[in-house]
């Protein structure tokens, strides 16, 4: 058997065979939610046609030709009983594009389209897009709101970015209209959501104002603006912070709105991401708070501290120490699969339902702030479990 033949063999059958494996619930408990053992998807689960030239005769050796370095943030969607990721796919040269995973299962099984997504090329300055979030808008059209990096040609550092909100829509996820980046008073923008309801007849952004590529600046967090138009989206009213940073608490350095927020019979759920400052460099989570049904601009709930960590081997990748999520799927039944990265180089999936979400979300009490009431907190659920123990074994 020939070098190329060999090493084809081997490249496909264990992209087979990954593709195949069965998902399992891991040993990590809280009662919140499950978390799964194996990623859903890798940068193994690139197609082997998407990184190999498969004529031996222009590839003799069966080399890689162009490489996957990471899948990673991803947007999420339920559409006529099947499951699709729209994952951030990182080349081997930097660049992020985004590609189409679909299964039948939530958990295992999510295998590429054949064609990553092509987006319309209306922006020749933009350098790099990632982290679509996906919205089944009332509208009847699903939107795609995602980064659209470009180079800051103002300034003489090669590394100054500008970060815009970029917009697509599509009804099957394989055509795409793109349509002009949103405007907003704020010089850089990232992770912005589409709100799936219109808000006093305009479409609904959450949005996060920074002055900085990647420092928010006086950008106050979480932010919530209305644009009339969606064809040509600009926030005409106050963006307002509904999710704050906080000193000395998880969001003091940065957060972001997540996954679209999840309508539940108490509130909108939303599962945020919120980010601190420590000696090892930034430490990404993942957060929870709710806004009201009616008037999703008022923060109703507000959970105290982390909702998911980086946990075991997920602590370590391309940035360490980060998990980040832009998707979930809130099925009809009420589950609830949330869709999670860990360092920026891998995607995970953690499942729970909408009265466990509502549960934590309406129940956990929100953080004192300070550690001598932290404590007080702690003391008082200690007494109210030994005087229950005590009454009831
Ligand atoms: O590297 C961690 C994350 O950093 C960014 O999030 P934020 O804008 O809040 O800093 C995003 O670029 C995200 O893609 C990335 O996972």
């Amino acid at each position: 058997m020939s070098e190329f033949t060999e090493n084809r063999n081997k490249a496909v059958e264990s992209y087979e065979k990954l593709i195949a494996r069965k998902n399992e619930k891991s040993d990590r408990f809280n009662g919140i939610y499950d978390c799964y053992k194996y990623p859903v998807l890798t940068a193994a689960h690139a197609p082997v046609i998407w990184r190999y030239d498969m004529n031996p005769e222009t590839n003799p050796f069966f080399m890689e030709r162009l490489g996957i370095n990471a899948v990673l943030n991803s947007g999420a969607i339920e559409l006529n009983g099947k499951f699709y990721l729209v994952a951030r796919v990182e080349g081997n040269d930097r660049k992020s594009f985004f590609a189409v995973a679909e299964s039948d299962s939530p958990v295992d099984g999510f295998r590429f389209w054949d064609y990553p997504v092509q987006l319309p090329d209306t922006n020749p300055e933009e350098t790099n897009v990632y982290d679509m979030r996906l919205t089944k808008h009332e509208d009847g059209w699903i939107y795609g709101v995602f980064c659209s990096e470009s180079k800051d040609t103002s300034s003489s550092d090669l590394s100054a970015a500008v970060a815009q909100a970029g917009i697509v829509r599509t009804k099957d996820l394989k055509t795409w209209e793109r349509l002009p980046n949103l405007k907003s008073k704020s010089p850089q923008q990232r992770n912005v959501v589409l709100h799936p309801e219109f808000v006093n007849g305009m479409y609904a952004f959450y949005t996060r104002p920074q002055d900085d590529f990647i420092q928010t600046g006086s950008g106050g967090g979480v932010c919530f603006g209305l644009a009339k138009d969606i064809t040509n989206a600009e926030i005409c009213t106050e963006e307002t912070v509904i999710s704050p940073r906080v000193y000395h608490t998880i969001t003091e350095v940065k957060n972001g709105a997540g996954a679209v927020p999840i309508k539940t019979p108490k509130g909108w759920i939303h599962i945020a991401h919120g980010v601190r400052n420590t000696a090892a460099g930034l430490r990404y989570v993942i957060y929870v708070f709710a806004t009201d049904l009616n008037d999703p601009s008022k923060l109703i709930a507000s959970p105290s501290g982390l909702f998911i960590a980086p946990h075991g081997e997920e602590r370590v990748g391309d940035v360490s120490n980060v998990v980040f999520t832009n998707g979930a799927i809130a099925r009809e039944n009420g589950e609830v699969y949330i869709y999670y990265a860990s360092s920026d180089t891998r995607l995970h999936v953690a499942s729970t339902t909408v009265e466990k979400l509502m549960d934590y979300t309406f129940n956990t009490p929100s953080d004192p702030l300070r550690s001598v009431d932290c404590v007080k907190q702690r003391c008082e659920l200690i007494s109210r479990n030994l005087e229950y123990m005590k009454n009831n074994g």
